[in-house]
């Protein structure tokens, strides 16, 4: 069978399972949010990463189907969760360039807050800079929409597309993810340091927050915080785990 096949069998069976990723404060490393992070749990072949099925299931459009169970398993987690806590707690959701460009996008968005009640100020949807540049005059019109719900939005792997700064500055959007590309050696290449701070003061003089992505040691999350860096994420703090998994209490100080 083929794996396109089967991800059709996974979508019927429900062989998905999401994983969530702690998003902590730069300075107290208070949990702040997190980021829900798919994955497949295949009957035979056991864990497939989202890397190998995700940009098959974009070509096949069966992106859609799995999104909306992803949209909708992020929502009702942390409705869940909020409505048992006396913090209010985020949740990022991954949004797939076919995902966001569907007709009824939006309808699906208000349709999963009203069945699961969350607050839509605490779900927030990551897309691309690619998804905005391209088509970009319908991507506004959508992007607007979202933020009329109070659903938040913000560019992921940010860096790696096309967007010119100009261009960020009309978008109705929170924040920005800078790419883990940027993270990974930000104490040794000066260039990509220089681009990390050049991001960050544009962005804080737009008034957006900016997450550190793919921060993997002690080193390159003192460097964020000592460029005012806002917000990190990284296997540093803490792996994808299972909700159940999460430690949601305290601060992650490393
Ligand atoms: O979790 P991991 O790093 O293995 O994810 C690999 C890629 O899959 C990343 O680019 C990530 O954004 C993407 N991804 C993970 N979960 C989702 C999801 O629910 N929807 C979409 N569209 N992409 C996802
Ligand atoms: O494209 P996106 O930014 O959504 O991808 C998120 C992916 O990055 C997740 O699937 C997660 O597994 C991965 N990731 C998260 N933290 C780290 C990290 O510290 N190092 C590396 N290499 N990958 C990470
Ligand atoms: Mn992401
Ligand atoms: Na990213």
């Amino acid at each position: 069978v083929t794996l396109r096949r089967e991800l059709m069998e996974a979508i019927e069976q429900e062989q998905f399972v999401l994983y969530y990723q702690p998003i902590v404060a730069a300075d107290s490393g208070i949990v702040r949010g997190m980021e829900a992070l798919v994955r497949w749990q295949h009957p035979e072949r056991g864990f497939v990463s989202p890397g190998d099925f995700i940009p098959l299931a974009e070509q096949t459009g069966q992106i859609v189907a799995i999104g909306q169970w992803v949209l909708h398993r992020a929502c009702s987690d942390l409705a869940d969760w909020n409505a048992r806590m006396d913090r209010r707690m985020p949740v990022s959701v991954n949004i797939s360039p076919l995902q966001f460009r569907r007709y009824g996008f939006l309808d699906e968005v208000r349709r999963v807050l009203d069945i699961t009640g969350l607050e839509p100020e605490l779900l927030e949807l990551e897309v691309t800079e690619n998804v905005l540049m391209s088509g970009a005059g319908q991507a506004i019109e959508t992007l607007r929409e979202i933020r009329k719900l109070g659903v938040k939005v913000s560019i992921d792997d940010f860096g790696t597309g096309y967007s010119s700064l100009r261009y960020l500055r009309q978008l109705p959007i929170n924040k920005v993810k800078l790419d883990r590309s940027f993270i990974m050696d930000i104490t040794e290449n000066s260039d990509n340091a220089a681009i990390v701070q050049g991001v960050i003061t544009m962005a804080h003089h737009l008034g957006l927050i900016v997450v550190g992505e793919g921060v993997e040691t002690a080193e390159q999350a003192a460097d964020l915080r000592h460029r005012e860096c806002d917000l990190l994420q990284g296997f540093l703090f803490s792996r994808p785990v299972p909700f159940d998994q999460l430690d949601l209490s305290g601060s992650i100080n490393r």
